[in-house]
């Protein structure tokens, strides 16, 4: 009877010690904003170098992925040069995450289901939808990827890509011989210098790539895109006030260029009597300061660094040396398939 009866008491004790271990430790508190104020600046992962997503310039840091890492400090300092760039290549990226070395890693990172239940991250959005591709000397005459066998590959380690290319090796019945590196400065040093006959990665990420070679019109992507690798910030779980800011500012973003806000309208924007646009801005509701941060939020946000769109188009669209179509990027009103959730 005592022992029965003891049972559920111990059960709660040790319930009650889980709780207690998970808040000293940290998970579950809100506590990453509170940190990034008191140190003056974000901790944004990025990657080491892919042109027109995240590159050092002698101007400091730019791209699609900075772009990210400046619109969360133009929220929460309303100043988006606040941000501490951490370079990461693939294979470290997630344990810095782990380890509170970063806040956010915005850095071409595919959302994954293991990332998620295994890594114990969470992807709050999908800043861009990608895909796997090859990139092949126009030399060799391809026209599509199942002409590609008996061929050296090369690909960057700890990545989607490797597991992608030995799924499609097998599925097709290629002989692809995967040569995988550390970086991706050495993978495409190794195809240039003609170790290997075909470099795969993200389709975007070939198109900065390609950049990089020493003839890039030598070179060309093939049209095969072999898998789904929708790619977004990620950040720790345990923190829901921090997942919710990183989230809400890439739907800010998209809600911003579907409703026509941008750096150059936002002026006049802030007067709007359209009550979207109102809520948007803060002149209505006080959402931002639900979620820890101002009112007018995302009119820092759009002020300092751009709509959805503008991010795009400057750094990697059509506008960009890059020059990538939007395709599935686009607004889900233009054909594509970005779409967010109201602020209401
Ligand atoms: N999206 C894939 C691939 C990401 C990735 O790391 N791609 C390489 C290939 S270009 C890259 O961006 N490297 C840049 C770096 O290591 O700095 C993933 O999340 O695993």
């Amino acid at each position: 009877m005592n022992s029965i009866s003891g049972l559920p008491v111990r059960l709660c004790l040790a319930g009650a010690t889980i709780a207690a271990l998970a808040l000293s430790s940290g998970a579950g508190l809100a506590q990453t904003l509170a940190a990034i104020k008191a140190r003056g600046a974000l901790a944004c992962g990025v990657s080491q170098g892919v042109y027109g997503f995240s590159i050092e310039t002698p101007a400091g840091w730019a791209g699609f992925d900075v772009d990210l890492c400046r619109a969360l400090a133009a929220a929460v300092f309303n100043d988006p040069a606040k941000v501490h760039y951490v370079p990461l290549h693939a294979a470290d990226r997630f344990a810095a995450l782990q380890s509170g070395t970063i806040d956010v890693l915005s850095r071409n990172s595919t959302w994954t289901m293991s990332r998620e239940v295994e890594l114990k991250l969470i992807f709050p959005a999908v800043t861009y939808y990608d895909g796997q591709g090859f990139l092949v000397r126009r030399a060799r005459n391809a026209t599509s990827a199942l002409e590609l066998d008996n061929v050296k590959v090369c690909v960057q380690g700890g990545t989607t890509t490797e597991l992608n290319l030995d799924d499609f090796s097998r599925v097709n019945n290629l002989k692809l011989e995967r040569i995988s590196f550390v970086t991706v400065a050495e993978a495409v040093k190794a195809y240039d210098g003609g170790r290997c006959d075909v470099f795969t990665a993200d389709v975007s990420q070939l198109h900065a790539e390609r950049l990089a070679l020493a003839v890039p019109d030598d070179h060309l992507i093939l049209p095969d895109v072999i898998s789904k690798e929708p790619l977004g910030p990620a950040v720790r779980q345990g923190d829901e006030q921090w997942a919710n800011i990183v989230k809400w500012t890439v739907f800010a973003l998209v809600n911003a260029e579907e409703l026509g806000v941008s750096s150059k309208s936002i002026d006049q924007e802030v007067r709007s009597d359209k009550p979207e646009i109102k809520r948007l801005t803060g002149a209505e509701g006080n959402f931002g300061e639900q979620a820890g941060l101002t009112r007018d939020w995302v009119v820092r946000i759009i002020r300092k660094v751009g709509n959805y769109g503008e991010i795009f188009e400057r750094n990697v669209g059509l506008e960009s040396r890059l020059g990538i179509p939007r395709g599935l990027n686009h607004l889900w009103m233009d054909g594509g398939i970005v779409y967010a959730p109201p602020i209401r």
